[in-house]
């Protein structure tokens, strides 16, 4: 029997089949669990579409995180269909390109605005939507950061700031949900080439120093981060709350 049997997921941040929501979405589905996708944009329901279908998956469901009217229709539709709801995957990020590069000096008002609404507020806003269908089911609220919350990385800039705000929102989730039986983790991932690094000026030397320095010596897969993701899912975390877990080669204990 499968760590996720009978178990109902809905996963946000499937854009194409090298997203790490994907690689979520196939190890819960391995696993046993229903899984529904929260996908955002015309552009990307055409390539979300047919991977979904490969794991069965009925419900895909579009939704802007910007927007609560579009969060609460979405987990409205997830109440219609499953009645309830055990897992809840967090996997979106996003500022303006202009922010990823130069000087963090450089940031602007509404850059931020747009990088912590979508990257951190749209944790807590699902949260509070998902919590009533998530209630006394020993639910996993599981979000994606990355070690630029917690150390300075050239051109990350205004997304370190997000992913800060998202795992200190992590802990005070899991203070919030704890009483009702629902954890809340985050999963920080090492660097894993995806539509939202592609873009990214230098990414290949970031991987490059990973690779050398890691005591792994080697980047992570998203298929890692699938299975990491599995276990905060599963009952095999069922104390586990509140924690930002590494994944990633070990890169983040080095000093020097
Ligand atoms: P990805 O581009 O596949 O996923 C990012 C997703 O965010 C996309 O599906 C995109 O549609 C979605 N998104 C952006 N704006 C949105 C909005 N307004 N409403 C709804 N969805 C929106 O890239 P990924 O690397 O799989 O990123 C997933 C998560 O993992 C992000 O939180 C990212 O910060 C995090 N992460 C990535 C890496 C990496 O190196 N790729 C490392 C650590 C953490
Ligand atoms: O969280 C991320 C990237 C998130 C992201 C990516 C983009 C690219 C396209 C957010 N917004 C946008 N906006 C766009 O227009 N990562 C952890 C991957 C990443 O991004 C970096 C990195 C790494 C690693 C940016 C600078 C330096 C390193």
């Amino acid at each position: 029997m499968g760590l996720l049997e009978g178990k109902k997921a809905v996963i946000f941040g499937v854009a194409n089949d090298k997203s790490i929501a994907w690689a979520t979405a196939e190890a819960f589905h391995r696993e046993g669990a229903e899984v529904a996708l929260a996908y955002a944009g015309e552009a990307v329901a055409k390539r979300v579409m047919p991977l979904a279908e490969s794991i069965g998956c009925e419900l895909v469901l579009p939704c802007d995180v910007r927007s609560d009217e579009e969060i609460a229709r979405l987990f409205a539709d997830v109440r219609e269909a499953w009645g309830g709801l055990d897992i809840l995957v967090h996997s979106v990020a996003f500022a303006n390109k202009e922010e990823l590069k130069g000087s963090f000096l450089n940031t602007t008002r509404e850059g931020f605005a747009t990088a912590l609404d979508i990257s951190a507020y749209s944790l807590i806003a699902m949260a509070r939507e998902a919590a009533p269908l998530m209630q006394g089911r020993d639910g996993s609220v599981i979000a994606m950061t990355y070690y630029g919350a917690q150390k300075v990385f050239p051109n990350y800039n205004v997304m370190g700031i997000a992913k800060a705000a998202l795992e200190a929102s992590v802990r005070y989730l899991a203070e919030a949900l704890g009483p009702e039986g629902t954890r809340v983790n985050a999963i920080s991932a090492g660097p894993l080439r995806t539509l939202a690094s592609a873009g990214i000026g230098g990414f290949g030397q970031i991987a490059g120093h990973v690779a050398e320095k890691a005591p792994l010596r080697r980047n992570i897969s998203q298929e890692e981060v699938g299975n990491a993701a599995l276990y905060l899912a599963s009952p095999l975390a069922s104390g586990v709350t509140g924690e930002i877990h590494f994944v990633d080669c070990g890169y983040n204990i080095i000093g020097l």
